[in-house]
């Protein structure tokens, strides 16, 4: 029997410019390519943030519906998950936006953390206030967990009756304040979790290639992508997203875990949404 692992695409962020890389893509149509190239390189969700029209983030409606209606131009079957995170200092008033457009999927951080310099916000009123939201859609949310405290918070929310079963979580390792990106911290977390939880793992820069193979050896999920990760390898830039989804799949398929379609990530996240064919 055949467990394939969820390949998740993290494709544009909300820090990155293109004086980082000049791979990142930033209109619509560029997004909506990228997801076209991360799809037949076997992603099956994509992590999308908004971007304005001069390249900056933004959470604003508009933005993101042209955003996905490009790419489920491209990409109908893909499962589209939101960002509620959005960028560092934003309120949660313009995070929430989004979610208005009725995606299957969207972010939901369990805590604050610190961001590099900065501090990405999110006290429990407003983790409460973002569930609620999505409870009252009916999307379903993604528990992004920066550190270990964050996964007590979100049993928190849990037993308040604001999340319901099963959890999917995915375990965010090596951003600068949060969690290091070592096995031993992936370990301790997926230990941590509650029986019958789903998870997926995303590890910042060089944590990204190391934690997302051992996610396919722990039976797992994985997320690549320039939002986490813009080399390929040592100094070499990625020239876009697809490469990192390549290379996830090559190992996934070596290692006897195929990438998961569309339909069989939905099933796996017990998704009852259904595609926009
Ligand atoms: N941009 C980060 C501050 C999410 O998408 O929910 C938050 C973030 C997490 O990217
Ligand atoms: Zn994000």
């Amino acid at each position: 029997m055949t467990n394939p692992v969820i390949i998740s695409a993290a494709l544009v962020g909300a820090e990155l410019t293109r004086e980082n890389t000049p791979y990142l893509p930033l209109t619509p149509d560029e997004i909506a390519a990228e997801a076209l190239a991360c799809y037949q390189a076997g992603a099956a969700l994509v992590h999308l943030h908004g971007r304005a029209k001069d390249g900056s983030p933004t959470q604003d409606v508009n933005a993101y519906r042209d955003i996905i209606d490009a790419v489920q131009t491209r990409v109908p079957e893909i499962i589209i998950q939101v960002s509620t995170g959005g960028a560092v200092g934003m309120t949660a008033e313009e995070r929430l936006q989004p979610l208005a457009l009725q995606p299957e999927m969207a972010s939901l951080t369990t805590g604050t953390v610190n961001f590099g310099e900065e501090v990405f916000y999110n006290d429990l009123p407003m983790v409460r206030e973002f569930a609620k939201a999505m409870q009252a859609r009916g999307i379903r949310p993604e528990l992004e967990i920066f550190d270990s405290g964050m996964i007590p918070s979100a049993m928190r929310l849990l037993k308040e009756g604001l999340l319901s079963e099963p959890l999917h979580f995915n375990l965010v390792l090596g951003v600068p304040g949060g969690a290091a990106g070592t096995i031993k911290n992936l370990m301790f977390m997926i230990e941590s979790l509650p029986a019958g939880s789903t998870w997926t793992t995303s590890g910042i820069g060089a944590a990204q290639l190391p934690l997302t193979t051992a996610a396919i050896l722990l039976g797992g999920n994985l997320r690549v992508g320039l939002e986490d990760n813009i080399y390929y390898s040592r100094g070499v830039l990625s020239e876009g997203n697809a490469p990192l989804v390549a290379r996830a799949a090559r190992l996934a398929n070596e290692l006897g875990r195929p990438p998961a379609t569309p339909a069989e990530a939905r099933h796996i996240l017990h998704l009852k949404t259904s595609p926009k064919i």
